[in-house]
């Protein structure tokens, strides 16, 4: 993947950036374009450029969620920024995402919570509703900025009595992805339980009817058409984690 943000880095930098830039791939997935855009630093004067070297010199999992998670917020963005047509992705082609009668959905809840009982969207809609206009950024290269809405998914852990001090929150989707996020980012601010996309209900092909939107962490770590949510201290890992990507992916 190219960085977007490789070009304004002052010209002193500029070898150690490019073996910074393929450490930062090696370990975690994330460019140094990425790593800017998550964390909104523009990375063109000295002062950002020693950061990072220093950050990415102690770089693996741990690490990470000490240094960054919890309390980074991730840029937000104008109306007037938001992409259209805004891009699709998954595992397989548009046409064949998982078709869900919002009606008959549920969300079961499992794992280390006080109360298992399933959700309906009803139940989701009279909960406490808030968003962003954030940049979802894919591994593969691309962005794009979109109004995700929801129930702040702090809001909703607190809700089922999840035992927060778990390491893990794990999701499993109608389409059989799965995924899984450090407890840290899941109590997030901007972490969302998403139910819309700008004022309309998420399409059929990019979530319906719930997605996780985490403005903190790469693309991947955003599951759609959400089935289950469990809390767990076991190792949930995702279906991209467990081909290889870095799990932490993020700031
Ligand atoms: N259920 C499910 N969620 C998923 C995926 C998927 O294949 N299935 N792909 C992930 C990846 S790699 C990306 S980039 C985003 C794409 O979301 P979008 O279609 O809304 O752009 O969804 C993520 N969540
Ligand atoms: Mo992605």
């Amino acid at each position: 993947m190219k960085p977007r943000d490789a070009k304004p880095l002052l010209s002193e930098h500029r070898r150690e950036v490019q073996r910074l830039e393929r450490r930062l791939l090696l370990r975690s997935s994330l460019s140094i374009g990425a790593l800017g855009m998550l964390s909104g630093c523009n990375l063109q004067d000295n002062d950002a450029v020693d950061k990072v070297l220093w950050t990415m010199s102690r770089f693996n999992d741990r690490v990470q969620a000490r240094l960054f998670s919890g309390t980074r917020l991730a840029p937000t963005y104008a109306p007037a920024q938001i992409t259209k047509p805004f891009p699709f992705n998954a595992f397989y082609a548009e046409v064949d995402a998982p078709d869900i009668d919002g009606d008959a959905w549920k969300l079961e809840v499992s794992g280390l919570v006080r109360d298992r009982s399933p959700w309906n969207l009803q139940r989701l809609r009279a909960m406490p509703q808030a968003g962003q206009i954030t940049r979802h950024i894919c591994i593969e290269g691309w962005s794009a900025i979109g109004d995700w809405r929801g129930v702040p998914f702090r809001t909703f852990l607190e809700r089922i009595g999840a035992d927060t001090s778990a390491k893990y929150v794990g999701f499993k989707c109608a389409d059989r992805y799965y995924s899984s996020l450090d407890m840290a980012t899941a109590l997030h601010p901007q972490t969302l339980l998403a139910l819309d996309f700008g004022d309309q209900p998420l399409p059929t092909s990019f979530g319906f009817p719930l997605k996780l939107r985490v403005p903190t962490k790469l693309g991947f770590k955003n599951p759609k058409h959400i089935a289950a949510i469990f809390v767990t201290n076991d190792y949930p890992g995702g279906y991209w984690e467990d081909q290889g990507y870095n799990w932490f992916s993020g700031i």
